[in-house]
């Protein structure tokens, strides 16, 4: 599928303000600063969502409008070292409240691949799991990695990963590996 349109509807603390109108919803989950709006930008080919190397500053779930048809969301980022308790249970508050709305969704959770699984990538796919969500993962940043380190990460992620999901795409918003398996995915759910 090709992506003709793109456009912010808006940004949104509350189920109240989300729009319900049965149009599918494709969201991003990821760590703060693993990549989610740059990807957005990426498939979009646009500069749409804002991206920042400060980790952390998106904290509603902004919305953006595709081809007329259905929505990104961009989840704020969780597991961020410097985040207070506090704000990872408002994370956890707003996420189980959005997931309680009846939707058809597409997840996605993006995960960095210059590093191990770390224990939040793993949590929350666990708790994917758990919710009989299913998702896709995604392995942003390759271009950071040479050959023998990349074979090496997807890897052992792929083995950590795999009785979560058995989806994984190698990616990066640089070189736009992975883009295609992205739009693929997307024009099955979204058809
Ligand atoms: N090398 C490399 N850098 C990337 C890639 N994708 C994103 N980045 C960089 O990573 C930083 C964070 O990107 P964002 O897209 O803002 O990350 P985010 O996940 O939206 O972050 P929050 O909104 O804070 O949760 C930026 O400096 C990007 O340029 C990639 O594929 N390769
Ligand atoms: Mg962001």
């Amino acid at each position: 599928m090709k992506i003709e349109s793109i456009e912010f509807v808006g940004s949104y603390y509350k189920n109240e303000q989300i729009p319900q109108n049965g149009k599918t919803e494709v969201a991003f989950f990821g760590r703060s600063n693993v990549g989610k709006s740059s990807l957005i930008n990426c498939i979009a080919s646009s500069k749409v969502a804002r991206t920042s190397s400060t980790p952390g500053k998106t904290r509603s779930l902004n919305y953006y409008l595709v081809n007329q048809k259905f929505y990104f969301v961009d989840i704020p980022g969780y597991g961020f070292a410097k985040t207070a308790q506090r704000l990872r249970d408002a994370w956890k508050r707003m996420v189980d409240s959005w997931l309680a709305l009846e939707k058809k969704r597409c997840i996605f959770q993006i995960i960095d691949a210059r590093l191990a699984p770390q224990d939040s990538d793993i949590q929350l796919a666990r708790w994917l799991r758990s919710q009989n969500l299913p998702f896709t993962v995604i392995a942003n940043k390759t271009d950071q990695l040479n050959q023998s380190s990349r074979l090496r990460n997807l890897e052992l992620i792929e083995n950590t990963f795999r009785k979560f999901s058995h989806f994984l795409i190698p990616f990066s918003t640089k070189t736009e590996l992975g883009k295609n398996e992205i739009l693929a995915i997307l024009a099955e759910y979204t058809q």
